[in-house]
C-alpha cells in the first residue's frame, strides 16, 4: 500500500516511522511519503491561508497550493505505479471513521491524505479532485481538533495494521474491539491473584468451550453497558440462544416487528432499556 500525506506540519507525521507502522514500512508493506504543503507556494511568506469569502471567523486554506500539491503527488504516484488513488480529507464534518471503513481503506492500493488546518480547505479543492478520483471526508468523532494530522495518525494506524503481514498474528485482528460489532472481552495474564484480585475462575479451567462462552457474554455485557448504540445495530439473526439470554439480563429484548410481508418471518430487532419507555 502507498500512502501520501500532505500537511503544513510534516514533522507531526514523523510518529508514523515508529513501532508497527515503521516496521511495516521497513518490510516494504507500506510505502509512506509525507509532503510539506508550503513547498507548493510561490510567495515570499509561503502563504497557505486567507480570510473566508463572505466573512466569518478564522482562516481558510487557499486552493492554489492544494491544487499544485495534489497534482504533483498524484502524477508522481501514477508514474511509480501506485494504482487507483483515493483522497481522504480529515474533517470534523466528514463521515465517521469506523473499523468497517478501515477495512474498506485497507483494500485500496493508494491513499492520499490532505491535512487541513484553520477553518478548513477551500471547498473547490475537493470538488476539483472529485472530478478525477474518489474523495472521502472523514471524521474521527464528534469533537473538534485543530487540524487533520492527528486524524491521519489514527486512520493510517487503523488501516495499515489490517494490511496483510503488518500484524504478525492475524488471529489477533479477528477477536478485537469493533470486530463483529461488539467491544472486546476483558483480558488477564499471570499472576492468577494480584492485590487480592483474582483472574476469573473460568479462564483457569482449561475448558475452551466455557471460556469462549464467557468471553462472548462479557463482550455482550460490556457493549450493552457502554455502547447501547452498537447493540441496536446487531443483526438478531446472528445471535444464538445464550446471546439472547445474556442480552435479556442486560435489559435488551428481542421484539418482532408486527408489520410482516408475505410468508416471510417478521423482522426482529433489539429493544433496550431506553426504547422500552418510548
Ligand atoms: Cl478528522 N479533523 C478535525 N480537525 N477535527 C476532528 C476530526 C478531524 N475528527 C474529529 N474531530
Amino acid at each position: 500500500m502507498r500512502i501520501d500525506a500532505i500537511s503544513i506540519f510534516p514533522e507531526y507525521l514523523a510518529a508514523l516511522d515508529l513501532s508497527l507502522i515503521g516496521k511495516a514500512r521497513t518490510a516494504g508493506l507500506v510505502h509512506l511519503e509525507v509532503h510539506d504543503l508550503r513547498e507548493f507556494t510561490h510567495d515570499r511568506h509561503r502563504t497557505v491561508d486567507d480570510s473566508p469569502t463572505g466573512g466569518g471567523a478564522g482562516m481558510v486554506m487557499k486552493p492554489e497550493p492544494w491544487g499544485e500539491a495534489l497534482d504533483a503527488v498524484l502524477s508522481r504516484g501514477a508514474v511509480e505505479g501506485a494504482g487507483e488513488p483515493m483522497l481522504i480529507v480529515p474533517s470534523p464534518s466528514g463521515e465517521r471513521f469506523t473499523q468497517a471503513m478501515a477495512h474498506q481503506l485497507a483494500e485500496r492500493s493508494w491513499l492520499v491524505f490532505a491535512c487541513g488546518r484553520y477553518e478548513g480547505i477551500d471547498e473547490r479543492v475537493m470538488v476539483d479532485a472529485e472530478s478525477r478520483i474518489p474523495v472521502r471526508r472523514v471524521s474521527l468523532g464528534d469533537y473538534v481538533l485543530n487540524g487533520g494530522e492527528v486524524a491521519v495518525l489514527a486512520i493510517v494506524e487503523a488501516v495499515a495494521r489490517l494490511v496483510p503481514g503488518v500484524v504478525g498474528n492475524a488471529d489477533s485482528l479477528v477477536e478485537e474491539s469493533h470486530e463483529g460489532g461488539l467491544l472486546e472481552y476483558p483480558v488477564y495474564t499471570k499472576p492468577p491473584a494480584w492485590r487480592e484480585l483474582a483472574v476469573p475462575e473460568v479462564l483457569l479451567s482449561g475448558h475452551h468451550g466455557r471460556i469462549e462462552r464467557w468471553r462472548r457474554d462479557e463482550r455482550l455485557r460490556r457493549t450493552a453497558q457502554r455502547r447501547p448504540d452498537l447493540i441496536q445495530e446487531l443483526d438478531v439473526d446472528g445471535l444464538d440462544r445464550a446471546d439472547i439470554a445474556t442480552l435479556a439480563a442486560a435489559g435488551w429484548h428481542v421484539v418482532e416487528n408486527g408489520a410482516t410481508s408475505g410468508g416471510a418471518s417478521p423482522p426482529r430487532f433489539l429493544a433496550g432499556p431506553a426504547s422500552v419507555a418510548d
